[in-house]
């Protein structure tokens, strides 16, 4: 079939899968990826479904919370992380995966298996219960194939790719290792269609600064100072979604930063190693941001794709956008004092 072509009027897109086909195939690749996206496909668009009925049967709400027939409701959350793991055992093509809804990793298919998928089902929690956006977001290593395999937890610049799904908006975004980023609607039948080649816009004229502004005096003291010198050269946006607000970084360009809380009038409330976490929120938007020709980097300076992660749950602070501002905020924080 002829993709983009007008037939009687009915433009026809090419689809993701199509897209993901052509890139295989190029690459001489094996069609295991592609098994591998339509499970992960599956699984958002049938999280958006879940989302866009869930203010109407109850499913928005907190946990623990029962409907007008006495059920118990089930968290959005929990609905999203159980579909996606039905959907990546159905693929057959995981060995495990690492989801922040789940405490521990989640054994899939260890003998048969030839990806790590790491995610975060509904990424943005203080959206949930208004129906606003939110985010599906994963990352996929691929187990090693010219020996034995332990399992290890891959650090972000091993990733083969990474994604992002913004529900219930409908735009889905994917970093092919090596091969870009790409943005992708869906159409009237709710396919994925016409991939767009992202990259960072390299003039700051239309770059935006986002994080949430009420943290602002918990910051270190250079990144206050770095905020106070620079804050009015480009517009504001948080949305306090990473999908939604990084979807913005990544069209307009700036900076997402979700900075250490070390200054918090109550220690207790410090989060010296941030609150975004690693594997499957972190070094997500850093590897699709790399591949735009973007950069990300931690509390010290260090670029996200290259932390190798001890712990699963690792967080992370997070500084992502536009290479020329993340490299200038990175010169700061690798000051000393
Ligand atoms: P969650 O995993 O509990 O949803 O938290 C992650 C979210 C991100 O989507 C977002 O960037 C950030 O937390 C917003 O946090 P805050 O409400 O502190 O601004
Ligand atoms: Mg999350």
């Amino acid at each position: 079939m002829d993709v983009g072509r007008q037939h009687s009027g009915v433009a026809f897109e090419q689809t993701f899968m199509n897209f993901l086909l052509q890139h295989q195939e190029r690459h001489n690749r094996t069609h295991d990826f592609l098994i591998l996206m339509d499970a992960l496909i599956s699984a958002a668009q049938h999280i958006q479904r879940y989302y866009l009925t869930g203010a109407l049967k109850g499913n928005l709400g907190l946990a623990g919370a029962v409907n007008v027939q006495g059920e118990d409701v089930m968290q959005m959350d929990q609905i999203a992380n159980e579909i996606t793991i039905h959907y990546l055992k159905a693929s057959g093509r995981v060995i495990h995966a690492v989801s922040e809804e789940s405490d521990e990793i989640i054994p899939i298919n260890p003998e048969g298996g030839r990806y790590f998928v790491y995610f975060d089902p509904l990424d943005g929690s203080s959206n949930v219960s208004h129906g606003l956006p939110v985010g599906f977001l994963f990352g996929v290593a691929r187990r090693n194939l010219t020996g034995p395999e332990d399992g290890h937890l891959r650090a972000g610049k091993d990733y083969i790719a990474a994604g992002m799904f913004v529900i219930p908006t409908g735009t889905f975004t994917i970093g092919l290792k090596d091969e870009g980023t790409w943005r992708f609607h869906v159409d009237e039948t709710n396919t994925f269609v016409r991939p767009t080649r992202m990259t960072l816009p390299e003039d700051p004229k239309g770059w935006e600064l986002s994080f949430n502004a009420s943290n602002r005096r918990t910051y270190a003291e250079k990144v206050q100072k770095w905020i106070g010198e620079n804050e009015g050269k480009y517009a504001f946006r948080y949305l306090g979604a990473l999908a939604g607000d990084f979807h913005r970084t990544l069209t307009n360009g700036g900076m997402f930063m979700y900075p250490a809380i070390v200054n918090h009038p109550n220690p207790k409330k410090n989060r010296p190693e941030g609150k975004l976490r690693l594997m499957y929120e972190a070094a997500v938007v850093a590897f699709i941001c790399h591949e735009a020709g973007g950069a990300a980097v931690d509390e010290r300076g260090v670029p996200i794709l290259e932390i190798v992660p001890e712990h699963h749950h690792q967080r992370s602070a997070l500084y992502v956008g536009s290479k020329k501002l993340v490299e200038d905020l990175a010169r700061s924080l690798q000051q000393q004092g």
